[in-house]
């Protein structure tokens, strides 16, 4: 039997997981290994943390704290929380093991051994400062595309243009803000250029692939595929294993994915079968599935399968079935800016199994989806509780009440049962190979609808005062659906099935039904509870301020990258300081310049005297909403002219992320031409 190999985008070890991480890659591939294994296939899920790269080491910086701690934390908060989640993995470890750097390092020397690898000199961005280079992100500047200011070295996040450090205007050293120099250097770079064909003919072969995936693969293909380089100067990370190469670690993106073999080869190791990894990773049959959300796309379906290509040994990837983004009440996650649901923040309020349920209702499969508080109540209550719970509950609670708990025996399965049975296990079978999980589980709360009609439409309530046997019959049908429903549904909510296996004392949930009446337990139910609770308006209510309570309030710019804000420009002295005069100003007069968008002439009291003022902020007030207002301005800014008038100072607005200003107001009435020191 072909073995399946399921893999989860490995998480950065920098933060805990938020739901837009257990929609995008988690749940996903635990609901298909689960799928898997209930069909009886030799299945693995294999992840673990990783531990290298620049966002972990700048986190550490700013923290004060070493890369190690830090991913160390990280690991056992998101193991953690995969737990409380029931995210099955077969083994979960980690980047920063010895066996990964052992195992990362041959890869490298395999491929630089076979030309893969080249040493390229350069020239790269040094800070004096520091003295050291620089990595892309350690460079921050003006993104010479849009113009905004914050731009990284390795990407503007406002254009979203991927950058070198180098295109940056005013390049800054991010931890120091120094400018830094251009340098000789070298570095290695993967030939990525090389597989261009190799990579076009086996992206052919995967017709059936995720549009999105597919076809940004192919796009890159297109404009030209560049040869990469796969090194940092960093100390935090896999060291290059060449003896010229001191002080170089293996990027971040180069060392990571080969994690899922050293993963793989760590679990072999721990069931004390040291070879089994093999079967896997070495056997051209073997379905390699990697589960990931769409920023990983690039890395997944091109640079990784070119890196195995270079490799020659291990086996391709078969799937990359990519999920899109999920989003929170019609904005990103950011975890800047502690917007997000974490799950640590459902897992504590809800059962797991409802927590699954609700994000397993909304995957962003085919486009971004959302996540929305009220909506997973009402999810949950009326397709949870009100249809799947409420049949299986009201079926084996009847049975409890009138027949002494005593299962009525299943003499044939009415052939309308059947058919449906049958047609929702095809269905699921269909959805669930073919990534559908939100078609799949619709399908099987079609199939518990049906059973709620079924029970309606038969009326035991009625029958069984008139007619028991009818009423058996009914009864023997539902119970023969609970255990279908039990099964299809045990890859979505595993505590639930379990409990139902429990109720009726199955040895085991298997997907084959089989046909004989023992198969569907023992004669007597056992211990039938309730399976689930209405979710009230006040936990929902309350989720909704807890999220947009701790959320900072500015506007989302930058995604979950750490540094949202410039660094701080290099020190000045306080006679620097002393040279500006800034004023409490009030605004007595204020007009719109003719023919800006941005520009309104200020008339401006400064106790000593009245200014003129032009200052670029109509796209966020009119010049009504200014007068009588108090501003900070500095005073003895050089004047000059905007738009032909005369401009004498200038005003002190915060900026918001993406550039436009915020006025700033003293405290209380102030007098004019106080000082601002
Ligand atoms: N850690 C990026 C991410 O978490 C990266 C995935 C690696 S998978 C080999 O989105
Ligand atoms: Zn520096």
């Amino acid at each position: 039997m072909a073995k399946i190999l399921v893999t989860s985008a490995l998480p950065y070890a920098n933060g805990p997981s938020h739901l837009g991480h257990i929609a995008g890659a988690y749940l996903p591939a635990d609901l298909y290994t689960r799928y898997q294994r209930l069909r009886g296939r030799d299945v693995i899920h294999i992840c673990g943390t990783d531990e290298h790269g620049v966002a972990i080491t700048i986190r550490a910086d700013q923290e004060g704290k070493s890369p190690k701690e830090i991913v160390d934390f990280y690991h056992e908060v998101i193991k953690h929380g995969f737990d409380a989640l029931g995210i099955d993995f077969t083994h979960f470890s980690r980047t920063s093991i010895p066996l990964h750097h052992k195992v990362a390092s041959d890869f490298f020397l395999r491929i630089y051994e076979k030309g893969y690898i080249v040493r390229k000199d350069l020239e790269q961005l040094y800070c004096p400062k520091c003295q050291r280079f620089l990595p892309d992100r350690y460079v921050v500047g003006t993104c010479p595309y849009c113009g905004y200011p914050g731009a990284r070295g390795d990407q503007c996040e406002k254009c979203g243009r991927w950058l070198e450090p180098t295109q940056l205007v005013e390049p800054r050293c991010a931890i120091c803000g120094t400018t830094p120099e251009l340098r000789p250097t070298f570095h290695y770079y993967f030939r990525l250029s090389a597989f261009s064909d190799a990579l076009r003919d086996w992206l052919a072969s995967k017709t059936h692939w995720k549009d999105n995936v597919r076809r940004l693969a192919l796009q890159w293909i297109e404009e030209g595929l560049r040869d990469r380089p796969i090194t940092r100067d960093l100390e935090w990370g896999v060291k290059v294993p060449l003896p010229e190469a001191q002080g170089k670690v293996l990027y971040v993106w180069f060392d990571a994915p080969i994690g899922y073999i050293s993963a793989t080869i760590e679990w072999a190791q721990k069931i004390g079968q040291p070879d089994r990894w093999r079967d896997y990773w070495l056997d051209p049959e073997t379905k390699l599935v990697h589960f990931i959300g769409k920023d990983n796309i690039v890395f997944h379906a091109l640079i990784w399968p070119a890196m195995l290509m270079a490799h020659g040994d291990y086996v391709l990837p078969t799937e990359i079935p990519a999920n899109e983004f999920l989003n929170l009440m019609g904005d990103k996650f950011s975890t800047s800016r502690n917007y997000a649901v974490w799950v640590e923040d459902m897992t504590s309020r809800f059962p797991r199994d409802v927590v699954r349920f609700g994000i397993a209702m909304i995957l962003p499969e085919t486009k971004d989806s959302d996540f929305d508080p009220r909506e997973f109540q009402r999810m949950v209550n009326t397709e949870l509780v009100n249809n799947f719970g409420n049949f299986v509950h009201r079926t084996l609670s009847f049975i409890e009440r009138y027949m002494g708990g005593e299962r009525p025996k299943l003499e044939a399965v009415d052939p309308e049962v059947r058919a449906q049975v049958d047609a929702a296990y095809r269905d699921v079978e269909t959805f669930m190979e073919s990534f559908e999980f939100r078609k799949a589980l619709r399908r099987i709360l079609a199939l518990s609808d049906f059973g709620n009609t079924y029970f309606d439409r038969n009326e035991p309530w009625a029958t069984r005062k008139t007619d028991p046997k009818k009423t058996q019959r009914t009864l023997a049908q539902c119970v023969y659906m609970v255990r279908a429903l039990a099964v299809l549904m045990a890859p979505f909510l595993p505590d639930s099935a379990e409990k139902i296996r429990g109720f009726l004392g199955l040895p085991s949930l298997t997907w084959d039904l089989g046909q004989s009446p023992q198969d569907v337990g023992s004669d007597r139910l056992q211990n039938v509870e309730v399976l689930y609770r209405k979710i009230t308006d006040e936990e929902t209510e309350g989720l909704i301020s807890l999220i947009r309570g701790r959320a900072q309030k500015t506007p989302e710019k930058e995604e979950e990258k750490p540094m949202t804000q410039e660094p701080i420009k290099p020190e000045i002295s306080y006679e620097d300081f002393a040279k500006l005069d800034i004023r409490i100003g009030t605004i007595v007069a204020a007009e719109p310049v003719e023919g800006t968008d941005k520009l309104i002439k200020l008339t401006v009291d400064l106790g000593v005297k009245t200014v003129t003022l032009v200052a670029g902020i109509k796209e966020k007030y009119s010049a009504e909403d200014v007068v009588g207002k108090q501003v900070p301005v500095l005073a003895n800014l050089k004047p000059r002219k905007i738009r032909g008038i005369l401009s004498e100072g200038m005003i002190l607005a915060a900026n918001d992320p993406e550039g436009y200003p915020i006025l700033l107001h003293p405290d209380k009435e102030t007098p004019p031409g106080s000082r601002v020191t």
